[in-house]
């Protein structure tokens, strides 16, 4: 069956799995890696002394919150919008300097996930009480279509972590125009982009010894094994990945160690794997100054500002439209 009809398929992920394993060469994207399990990963992934992004973005923050904080105060309040909230340790140093500074503001997390969003709250209401918070569950654009229909006031959005990085070029310009959409004049959008740098340093980011990243990259074959009745056997492929310095393009794969045949039930497909074949998984695109400002202008955004962190490992940007 070269094109089954839409309707066979139970889920996006069942229709995004098969289009994947049926191409040549193979992939699967990188977005369904994060199931609960994948959430817990990740979390272990931000903590791993080799992720360096975290802790230098959190160094920008932390260094420039007082700046940052003055970019985004507007006199009659402003709306923080932060898509994509995790745990909020880093928006945590944001928001108790917007606190420190008396501004006026609401802070909006977006997210699909209404347990994380439950949690971020709680943890808000213990940690900075004095913080006005209003959960958005939704999609990104869904959300800001929204909330840029009811409201007047200022918006401030906020994309943490490099999230971008996800997407190629193509496909960030479009992420970035549909946020541009949404922005009036006088909003702002605050937004994290890992740096190009020495390419060991990335490959160790995303290849760790102790196994997390492979883990993490794995759990994609785990949530098929789960949700489609799939028979992979993890341990018969390899975690790798690669570093192009440059196009500043990491990409993770994983390797059929050996030939061999993987059933998944709900597709009603059998997957061959040639010995040394692989799957495509993940993009973690690094950025430097010249391509951030090529994206935004693509996008209909010009850059503002930038802070970095002293050995430029990551940086943050501040575009209006
Ligand atoms: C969540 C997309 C920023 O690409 O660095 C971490 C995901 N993948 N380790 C990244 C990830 C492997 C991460 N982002």
């Amino acid at each position: 069956m070269k094109n089954p009809p839409k309707t066979m398929f139970e889920s996006a992920f069942a229709e995004d799995t098969y289009k994947g394993l049926t191409s040549y060469p193979k992939f699967l994207l990188s977005k369904y890696i994060y199931d609960e399990k994948g959430d817990k990963l990740f979390q272990k992934i931000m903590q791993m002394p080799e992720y360096y992004l975290t802790a230098c973005e959190f160094d920008i923050l932390k260094m420039n919150s007082s700046a940052i904080a003055d970019y985004f105060s507007s006199e009659k309040g402003f709306d923080l919008i932060e898509l994509g909230a995790g745990d909020g340790k880093k928006t945590k140093i944001l928001l108790q300097e917007l606190v420190n500074k008396n501004l006026k503001f609401d802070y909006l997390p977006v997210d699909i996930s209404q347990h994380a969003l439950d949690e971020l709250e709680l943890s808000l209401k213990k940690e900075i009480p004095e913080v006005n918070v209003n959960v958005q569950q939704g999609t990104y654009f869904e959300t800001l279509e929204k909330l840029s229909e009811y409201n007047s006031r200022k918006k401030v959005i906020l994309v943490l972590g490099s999230n971008i990085g996800n997407l190629l070029h193509e496909k960030a310009v479009d992420f970035l125009a549909n946020i541009g959409k949404a922005m009036s004049r006088e909003d702002m959008l605050f937004m994290g982009f890992d740096q190009k740098k020495h390419p060991q340093a990335i490959l160790d980011a995303y290849n760790d010894p102790a196994g997390i990243t492979e883990e993490f990259n794995k759990n994609l074959l785990v949530r098929i094994n789960n949700e489609l009745e799939g028979d992979f056997d993890p341990e018969k492929f390899l975690h790798w990945e690669s570093y192009n310095p440059e196009t500043g393009t990491a990409r993770s794969f994983l390797v059929s160690k050996i030939q061999q045949k993987v059933t998944i039930n709900k597709l009603r497909l059998e997957v061959n794997f040639d010995a040394w074949e692989s799957i495509h998984t993940e993009i973690s695109q690094k950025y430097d100054d010249s391509i951030v400002n090529w994206l935004a202008s693509e996008a209909g955004l010009s850059v503002e500002h930038s802070f970095s962190d002293k050995d430029n490992c990551f940086k943050n940007y501040i575009f209006r439209r």
